[in-house]
């Protein structure tokens, strides 16, 4: 059965969300019908949504951090079932290409992150508002009360997990989290810098944080966002405006010439750069984790590289995202970590707006979003 339902889209780069009622249409073969319950605004949704990413497709229904019970599967579906609660996976694992058979990989062939298809696998779309088909987004969109998703691309977790709180692993608290203790593999007594204290910044700090790093230094130019890092891990804050010498200088200066690890978590090539330039020479490993407009480019001086520095990328912190996602909520359930100082606010679905303001004002870590 179709299924007629509440969700905000995009029409076109630049606009505000519209709250529009959608048709969903039922799961096809390998797929899943889910009932989203909580979703949370990123960063990534807004670059999206803004038109700095080329190729992407509009009309569109964004969202990519949620978690939500599952309302029906296609045929073929065997490991997941109706009422199952579940998290959809931005980055999917279909489990035979070879980035999923590879144990250093955690991306996969059928992941739509840097093609944006924007459709499902038959290049069809479940979704039409208005007579019109409406664009998927990242394998998730999570936006609307109701989204059809491939089976690689849902995990099913915990019965008992809180669902407005474990939507922060389908995307940020994961990503934060997996860059310092996978990409980076932080190691006990190390110094790190993270750039951006936003909702992937600060996971960033909590990997650091129980990776047993002896110093994490908070940089941000919103001196607001100083107290939560601290409250999270950070054992030192510094606001590059409060700063007449570029942020590199500083941190050598704080460091002994630079520090273990770095991490940008902004999405601007310059702080790339920067965080580059900041980590030590010899030995040093930068992590760029922010997701810049398609357009930018870096450059650096390669002799940085030369002597001994190392710079990564890290996509959904490097978790292969079916095997981990389950993990990651077990370790949730067990306070291995925890989710609340990463919330900041909570809306209704239809105040999708309101939290996006929240967001560019600076006032909010994550929103979520509760349908
Ligand atoms: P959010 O906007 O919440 O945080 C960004 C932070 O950066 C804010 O606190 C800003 O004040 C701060 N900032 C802005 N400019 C500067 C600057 N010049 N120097 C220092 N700090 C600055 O964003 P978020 O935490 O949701 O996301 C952060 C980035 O991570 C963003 O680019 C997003 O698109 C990206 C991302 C990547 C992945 C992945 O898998 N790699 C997944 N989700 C999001
Ligand atoms: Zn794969
Ligand atoms: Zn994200």
């Amino acid at each position: 059965m179709v299924i007629k339902c509440k969700a905000a889209v995009a029409w076109g780069p630049h606009q505000p969300f519209s709250i529009e009622e959608i048709e969903v249409a039922p799961p096809k073969a390998h797929e899943v019908r889910i009932k989203i319950v909580a979703t949370g605004i990123c960063r990534s949704d807004h670059h999206f949504q803004s038109g700095a990413i080329s190729d992407f497709k509009f009309p569109v229904i964004l969202g990519h951090e949620a978690a939500g019970i599952v309302e029906s599967v296609g045929e073929g579906v065997t490991k997941i079932k109706p009422g199952d609660k579940v998290i959809p996976l931005c980055i999917p694992q279909c489990g035979e290409c070879r980035c999923c058979i590879n144990p250093k990989s955690n991306l996969c062939y059928k992941t739509d992150m840097g093609k944006y298809f924007g459709l499902m696998s038959d290049n069809t779309s479940r979704f039409t508002c208005k007579g019109k088909l409406i664009y998927n987004f990242v394998n998730t969109s999570t936006f609307t009360e109701y989204t059809v998703v491939n089976e690689i691309a849902v995990a099913k977790i915990d019965d008992n997990a809180p669902l407005d709180k474990v939507c922060l692993i389908g995307c940020g608290f994961s990503t934060g989290y997996g860059s310092a203790v996978n990409t980076a593999k932080v190691e006990p007594g190390s110094t790190c810098a993270v750039f951006g204290l936003g909702g992937v910044g600060l996971s960033v700090i909590i990997g650091c944080k129980v990776a047993g790093a002896a110093r994490i230094i908070g940089v941000d130019i919103n001196s607001d966002k100083f107290t939560k890092a601290k409250e999270l891990g950070a054992t030192e804050c510094i606001n590059p405006k409060d700063n007449e010498n570029p942020i590199h200088e500083v941190l050598a200066k704080m460091t002994n010439e630079g520090v273990d690890y770095s991490f940008e978590c902004v999405g601007n090539t310059d702080i790339m750069t920067s965080a580059l330039v900041s980590s030590h020479y010899g030995f040093g490993t930068s992590v760029i984790v922010g997701v810049a407009p398609s357009t930018s480019k870096i450059s650096f001086d390669p002799m940085l590289i030369l002597t001994g520095r190392t710079l990564k990328g890290s996509m959904f912190g490097g978790w292969k995202s079916k095997d981990y996602v389950p993990k990651l909520v077990c370790d949730f359930m067990e306070k291995k970590f925890e989710l609340d100082g990463l919330i900041t606010h909570k809306l209704p679905f239809e105040e999708i707006n309101k939290g996006f303001d929240l967001m560019h004002q600076g006032k909010s870590i994550r929103t979520v979003l509760l349908l």
